[in-house]
């Protein structure tokens, strides 16, 4: 019987593998590796549960994160820009794979973001962005033109307000402060309204995305300002909110009062479609399987576009009465 002693070469690969193996395992966002259980680790910052829209895509995230079979960390961060920080660093801590996240506001993220860079683990913003001039601290921004949608916000008023020979009146329900979609849609709707010099702004405020501020915010504007004419509201939730204050003031929203929203999330058009609101700019909530799909790619290295934009409509009050038995969410 001959037995084989393994060569000294043999001994040398053999060695060199197992060195390989134990570094793979040291190093788990460097190399790829995807933990114990071999799932796709996903730390996602949620902003919070301000509205009909965050329900939405909190549960499109959940959903798709499910479907995709990733192991989803989510965090709430009630709409404060410290619970985002504090999440994405418990984040870099437990070595997840990817981060993804919707900041609150736009400003104040490079020392987080450079945090996670440094540990090597790629970071992909949706719905909202960052206004970080350093582009390399993320991978991709997936969601929305919030300036477009404004504009078409404007728009549609214009041309509804083009014969108008007198001043229209309008009050806005500003998003969160510093929001990126606060920003641009204020941004978007003031340039497309610059159009018509009878169309005004006579009162702005934040109403921070939410049906009681938008109700509270809209009592003051009512109580301070005998003569509305227009209630541009940066969200629906808002403008649900300030329709009863509107009531509560004896007048008839949709009639005495022409009001603008976007998103067009299921109660927006029913309001719409009630003839309650008179146009709303769609944002998509929607964003789950897009961004589980970009997850994907950027843990395997794949180079992502920079900037993927949602795809969005408008909404009449006829075409909301179309769009309602379909509408989910
Ligand atoms: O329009 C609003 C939500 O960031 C696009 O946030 C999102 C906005 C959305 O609270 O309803």
């Amino acid at each position: 019987m001959r037995t084989h002693l393994p060569s000294r070469k043999v001994i040398a690969v053999l060695t060199a593998a197992l060195l390989a193996t134990g570094m793979a395992a040291c190093g788990n966002s460097d190399t790829g590796d995807k933990g114990d259980d071999g799932k796709i680790t996903l730390g996602f910052s949620q902003v919070g549960a301000e509205s009909g829209w965050r329900t939405a895509n909190t549960t499109s995230i959940k959903e798709a994160a499910a479907a995709a079979g990733f192991d989803l960390k989510f965090d709430d961060a009630q709409q404060k820009q410290e619970n985002q920080i504090k999440a994405i660093r418990n984040f870099i801590q437990q070595k997840v794979d990817v981060i993804a996240f919707s900041p609150v506001v736009e400003s104040g993220w490079d020392t987080v973001l450079k945090e996670a860079k440094d540990a090597k683990i790629p970071v992909i913003l949706t719905d909202r962005s960052v206004d970080s001039a350093d582009k390399s601290l993320y991978k991709t921004f997936l969601g929305s033109d919030f300036v477009k949608e404004g504009r078409l916000a404007g728009e549609w008023l214009v041309e509804q307000k083009k014969a108008a020979t007198g001043p229209v009146n309008i009050v806005e329900l500003q998003g969160t402060t510093g929001s990126a979609p606060a920003n641009d849609r204020k941004k978007g709707f003031a340039e497309a309204i610059a159009a018509n010099p009878n169309l005004k702004i006579i009162a702005s405020q934040s109403g921070d995305f939410t049906r009681a501020g938008g109700k509270q915010v809209m009592e003051q504007f009512l109580k301070a300002n005998p003569k509305i004419d227009v209630l541009f509201a940066h969200n629906d939730d808002m403008g649900l909110g300030a329709l009863e204050a509107i009531t509560a003031a004896g007048k008839v929203p949709g009639k005495d009062i022409t009001i603008i929203t976007v998103d067009a999330v299921k109660d927006g058009m029913q309001a719409l479609a009630d003839g309650k609101f008179n146009f709303i700019a769609e944002c998509s909530p929607l964003l789950g399987p897009q961004l589980m799909d970009l997850v994907k790619k950027v843990q395997n290295g794949e180079e992502v576009p920079a900037r993927i934009e949602t795809q969005e409509t408008t909404f009449t009050q006829e075409q909301a009465k179309e769009a309602l038995p379909n509408r989910k969410y």
